[in-house]
């Protein structure tokens, strides 16, 4: 057999652009030593068995949890700091209203004073990693360089990384995103993570959670490759990808944009109710999408991760067994209490009581929840019963459906259909949902969140919307856009909708509509079922409840319009006219 090219090479030589890359970061920070990630099995042991001996990691109860490992963050480091993130384009105009702005001179001038000589009595680690299956032309490619041996740990899990990566980016013309993070001294005050879109760069300091700190996650697969995606006529997305097989045998794939944790990783992983025999589900991502116009038509959308970092508190056998069982082995948790015989806890892990909180001190329920609202797992796509091959097809798979969608107490009903794509862009663009723990700030306050993309477009949200509309307008077969909201609360605050393993009611509604085989009512907002559109065999559903849900309150839906217009209008010129016709029609419409 004839030896490969690469494999004669020292990493650093198989990409001469990375390697000089890490050089000159290499002189700025001034770390005492270098290590090059080759992403094999045994470096992650080495690199997690030093951050035992080092108390950084605690291994839990190897009866029960195997390869299981506690990390606890800096208390003032567990969530995405929205306010500290900023997308630093030449022009202010093009990074828009809905991202915070800095000049790239300015800003890369601030971070090179943090970075100089922040690695001092460090390892600096270079991460080589690959978005998306190695051999798929929707892969992209980047290389962090972090001194944190947690995140090498996260971005093996989390990424494909190591040798076959970096093949993968001298094969590809060196075009990778440069990744600079560093921990720093963890101080709120000296925190900054800065998006350079135009020169596929991102700089983070001064964080080590994950949302801040994996720098392939949002930063590269959302921020960077949104922007990247406009350019080059693809989409990428805050979106979960589920394969739905009816009794029929026959697959659908639907992608579903929701808000930082409102339930993408349970839709992704959802269990079939009982009264629906015959029905099976397949994961193929739960937090993002990239979806490319394929040469049939249609959207082919590839999950560009390859582990979940899932919020835990929730997680139990009824909302999600498939992540209760795939977390019971090999998995990292961040910032979860413990249990007093050492097992991971969490809020909703029912089964089990708290002894020790995150903090590290015995737990008290006068301190607040035992787990942080935002403790995390970390874990391989693969471990997860539902998990499918389509996952690493290089050639994605096909999207019938796209839903977006919100954590709303009131207003939107449980679903609903766009009626064109055109329509279906401003229902993605009307999304809004109460704020969560998966980012610094008030939670349950509404806010606007279009296409759930708000912390995470690359990009002015108005050449954002227009991007949606030329790409829609050139698929042969779009997708159908739909929304739907979960959430909805009666009086008394209680939940009107089952949720969980029910909602795949609404995802066979939906099905049906695509194949032409439901029924609906046409209401000003788009198509609506009618209760007997919904197959709700085994649901003692209160008929009046149902009702509510699968309706419109006119006079609230006119207030919404106007708030939205309100919302839009922020965007000026950058909005496409079309859009706001489309919003000019719904108004009409509602008279
Ligand atoms: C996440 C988030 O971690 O959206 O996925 O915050
Ligand atoms: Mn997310």
């Amino acid at each position: 057999m004839a030896t490969a090219p690469h494999t004669l090479l020292s990493l650093p030589e198989i990409s001469k652009k990375a390697g000089a890359w890490v050089d000159e970061v290499r002189a700025l920070t001034r770390p005492d030593r270098v290590y090059w990630c080759d992403g094999s099995r045994g470096e992650f042991q080495h690199l997690r068995d030093t951050l035992v001996a080092r108390g950084e990691l605690k291994p839990l109860n190897t009866d029960t949890f195997p390869g299981c490992y506690l990390y606890r963050s800096d208390p003032t480091d567990v969530a995405r700091v929205e306010h500290l993130t900023f997308v630093c384009t030449t022009h202010q105009a093009d990074a828009g209203p809905n991202n915070n702005w800095i000049a790239p001179a300015e800003a890369k001038a601030r971070m090179r004073g943090l970075f100089d000589g922040c690695m001092k009595g460090r390892t600096l680690y270079v991460i080589p990693y690959c978005m998306g299956p190695l051999d798929s032309p929707y892969s992209r490619c980047g290389v962090e360089i972090t001194d944190s041996a947690y995140v090498v740990l996260s971005m093996a899990i989390m990424t494909r990384i190591g040798h076959e990566a970096l093949e993968r980016i001298a094969r590809d013309g060196d075009s990778f995103v440069k990744g600079l993070h560093s921990t720093g001294d963890l101080n709120p005050a000296r925190r900054f993570i800065m998006h350079f879109p135009e020169d596929l760069s991102i700089e983070s300091f001064g964080s080590g959670y994950g949302g801040n700190a994996l720098l392939g996650k949002k930063c590269h697969a959302l921020r960077i490759a949104s922007y990247q995606a406009r350019t080059e006529g693809w989409l990428a997305e805050h979106m979960l990808i589920v394969g739905l097989q009816n009794p029929q045998g026959e697959t659908h794939y639907v992608a579903a944009a929701f808000p930082s944790a409102c339930g993408k990783t349970n839709l992704a992983m959802l269990i079939p109710p009982e009264a629906m025999p015959g029905w099976k589900v397949f994961t193929v991502g739960d937090d993002i999408c990239w979806m490319h116009p394929g040469p049939d038509g249609r959207l082919w959308a590839i999950n560009p991760e390859a582990g979940y970092f899932g919020v835990a508190p929730g997680t139990n056998p009824k909302t999600n067994r498939n992540a209760y069982e795939m977390i019971r082995r090999d998995t990292l948790f961040t910032n979860v209490a413990l249990t007093a015989n050492n097992e991971p806890w969490w809020e909703g892990r029912k089964d089990a009581a708290p002894a020790i909180d995150w903090l590290d001190r015995p737990y008290d329920p006068k301190n607040g929840p035992a787990a942080h609202p935002n403790s995390r797992f970390t874990v391989a796509a693969t471990q997860n019963p539902s998990y499918t091959k389509a996952a690493e097809d290089p050639r994605g798979v096909p999207i019938s459906a796209i839903i977006f969608g919100g954590r709303r107490r009131e207003l939107a009903p449980l679903v609903y259909e766009a009626r064109s794509w055109q329509h279906g862009v401003l229902v993605g663009a009307s999304v809004a949902s109460e704020t969560t723990a998966a980012a610094v700030g008030e939670v349950g306050v509404v806010r606007r969140d279009p296409m759930a993309m708000k912390p995470f477009a690359g990009y002015n949200y108005g050449d954002y919307f227009r991007h949606w509309l030329q790409l829609g307008a050139k698929l042969g077969r779009p997708p159908r856009l739909f929304h739907v909201n979960w959430f909805r609360q009666g009086a008394k605050g209680d939940f009107l909708w089952p949720g969980f393993g029910d909602n795949l009611r609404v995802l066979e509604w939906m099905l049906k509509r695509c194949a032409g085989q439901a029924g609906a009512a046409e209401t000003p907002i788009g198509y609506l079922p009618r209760p007997e559109d919904l197959n709700l065999a085994g649901l003692a559903l209160d008929p009046a409840v149902l009702r509510e849900l699968t309706s419109i309150d006119v006079a609230a839906w006119r207030r919404e319009v106007r708030d939205l217009r309100g919302y839009l209008d922020e965007f000026g010129n950058r909005m496409p006219p079309e859009l706001l016709g489309e919003l000019t029609s719904v108004e009409q419409r509602l008279g």
